[in-house]
């Protein structure tokens, strides 16, 4: 085992319990250098892991293909390990802790035999932040340990920072592939069998295990793993909210700064939004995250805003000049593509990109591929793995470790229908209510899920490592501490109606400009409204919407209020409350009662 370049005698007794456990053959303590990141990616490209794209057309960047057995997210091999099976809730999968540790000391049990072990310390958000924490992810994954370089604060400065007794989350990791003496190793090493797979949270001691997968999500635990489900936890005992959020920065042509978060579910488009080129004269938009915001009460009263990562690890296809330009530039260098198609001359390519597909090509399961060819080239949820600081319209202050001041804070979802363009709550318990009525119509059929609204409270119903009621109450209490007048106005928007003729009826992309001018005209009281049974919606003529190609009878339509079809939605988070019990906060039981009462005085 190399020397541990720490004092720190906890972090040092849990690497040697993983080596005596795990048994690799060998021990890395990353220290987060340029060398050593190229030394790793060079490693993966004499392994076969990695393909190292044309320096010309895509400088310092390579690309994997994963096993097909290991593609995204496996949501149903994610436990919450809490003592009480009544603190994981009722959206989570839930398993006892003493018996997922004793399962888990068997899967772990050798699993790095023949692999190196790389110890990776990590910071989620500035090291100087008062909302700064520190993860050691344990891996046998070098594409692990790269990923993570481009989205965490990762290497000595950690453990510097970290000191002799400083905490850290333990992060344990292996893609539970041993490698037998003179055992030929392969590209994607993983194990295939899915029942084997394990993504782990112990919410009550702050501890991840993860097992079976080297992909994203499952693997790169400083994201999901760390930064929500074990941080949703932290920050509930601690007062503060780790939430699935954007963050953006939004400058008037006056010259006035808002910054708006804005939670949707999993591909909503929250990097496009992120990101997004307004489409209005004036307007300027920055960007400080698209995937995780945490979010703190400040002593001045304001709800202050940080991006604990440093990088986008965002879906390729759909990603184009057109969709998202921002994030085309983000990922022209030094950024990591995992199952898109390899074109002849060393570029990349994906589904919607925008520009030509090549003549032939290599798909993302390394087989011939011609755009003839009745498959896809690249994995639907094929990514890449981008540095923010490349992003152009990177915001000045996305590394301020006081995070920025919340103007507003925005839900979403895919809706086709019923659910207007844009909505204001009346006050923070409605917004809270919005939040926790949030869904989305699931074009998800390719990761198992059933069609129909899939209601996903705050967009975290995959992340929040504890009970989902005691989650919203935790949102709802915020306030008793809070100055209401301070805190951030909120609006629930949804770019994704159709017509009967099954038309997108808004353009979307950098047309939600128009939405978000009238969210800061809102905030600045001047933006005209009309109280409706639902919230405040822009009155006639309250939205900019010069020289869009939008009918008047579909922008009416995007902002009327379907009083049968609210009915049902009501009746429909009506029903998906029912599973929260006695933990749901009467404060949303009540905004749901006089919800109902609106509807039917408005008939
Ligand atoms: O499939 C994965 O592991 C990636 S999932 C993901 C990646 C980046 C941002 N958000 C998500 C998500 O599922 O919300
Ligand atoms: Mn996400």
């Amino acid at each position: 085992m190399s020397a541990a370049p720490t004092s720190h005698p906890e972090l040092i007794a849990w690497v040697e319990n993983a080596v005596q456990l795990c048994q690799p053959a060998a021990v890395h303590w990353c220290d987060g250098s340029q060398q050593e990141y190229d030394a790793l990616c060079d490693l993966m490209v004499q392994s076969g892991t990695f393909t190292k794209l044309d320096e010309k057309l895509r400088p310092g960047c390579f690309l994997a293909r994963s096993h097909p057995s290991d593609v995204a997210r496996v949501e149903d091999r994610t436990y919450i390990c809490s003592r009480n099976k009544d603190d994981a809730g009722p959206t989570n999968n839930w398993a006892d802790p003493v018996a997922m540790k004793q399962k888990l000391q068997g899967l772990f049990s050798g699993c790095m035999q023949g692999r190196t072990l790389y110890v990776i310390p990590f910071a989620m958000g500035p090291l100087n932040s008062p909302l700064c924490k520190i993860g050691i992810e344990i891996t046998d994954s070098p594409y692990v340990v790269v990923n993570m370089r481009i989205m965490t604060r990762m290497g000595r400065a950690v453990l510097d920072k970290l000191g002799a007794d400083g905490a850290f989350i333990p992060c344990m990791h292996s893609v539970g592939a041993p490698l037998a003496p003179g055992q030929a190793d392969v590209p994607w090493p993983c194990e295939p069998d899915v029942s084997r797979k394990h993504i782990v949270h112990f919410p009550e001691e702050f501890s991840i295990w993860s097992y079976g997968s080297g992909y994203g999500g499952n693997a790169l635990l400083g994201k999901k793993c760390l930064a929500l489900r074990i941080a949703s936890s932290v920050a509930r005992k601690e007062g503060w909210l780790a939430e699935h959020m954007l963050i953006l920065g939004l400058t008037s042509p006056q010259g006035k700064k808002y910054y708006i978060a804005a939670a949707f579910p999993s591909a909503c488009g929250k990097t496009n939004l992120a990101m997004m080129q307004p489409a209005l004269p004036g307007w300027k938009l920055t960007c400080l995250g698209d995937d995780i915001a945490w979010i703190r009460l400040a002593d001045d009263g304001r709800l202050y805003a940080m991006n604990p990562e440093t990088g986008f690890f965002g879906v390729a296809p759909g990603t184009s000049n057109k969709s998202n330009p921002n994030a085309m530039a983000s990922a022209a260098r030094n950024s990591i593509f995992t199952n898109v198609v390899l074109r002849p001359e060393g570029d990349v390519w994906w589904e919607d990109m925008g520009v030509s597909p090549p003549e032939h090509g290599i798909d993302w399961q390394g087989k011939e591929w011609t755009p003839a060819c009745d498959r896809v080239g690249a994995h639907p949820n094929s990514r890449f793995t981008a540095p923010a600081a490349q992003c152009p319209v990177i915001d000045p202050d996305w590394e301020n470790p006081a995070g920025v001041p919340l103007s507003a804070i925005l839900f979403g979802g895919r809706r086709a229908s019923t659910i207007p363009l844009v909505n204001e709550a009346f006050n923070w318990e409605h917004g809270v209510f919005m939040g926790s009525a949030a869904g989305s119509e699931t074009t998800a059929a390719a990761i198992g899920l059933a069609t129909g609204v899939r209601r996903d409270p705050f967009a975290m119903l995959p992340f929040c490592g504890y009970h989902m009621g005691d989650y919203l109450a935790h949102w709802v209490a915020l306030a008793q501490r809070a100055d209401r007048a301070k805190l951030p106005r909120m609006f629930f928007v949804n770019w994704f109606r159709k017509s009967a003729d099954n038309r997108w009826m808004w353009p979307g992309f950098g047309e939600n400009i128009r939405v978000l001018k009238w969210i800061c005209e809102r905030i600045e009281g001047t933006g005209q409204s009309v109280e409706t049974p639902i919230g405040h919606l822009p009155a006639p003529g309250a939205l900019d919407v010069a020289g869009l190609n939008v009918s008047s009878t579909d922008l009416a339509e995007l902002l009327a209020v379907d009083i049968d079809g609210w009915k049902k939605e009501a009746a429909d988070v009506a029903e998906n409350y029912q599973k929260f019990g006695n933990r749901l906060p009467a404060a949303l039981e009540q905004e749901l009662r006089e919800l109902g009462m609106r509807l039917s005085a408005a008939t």
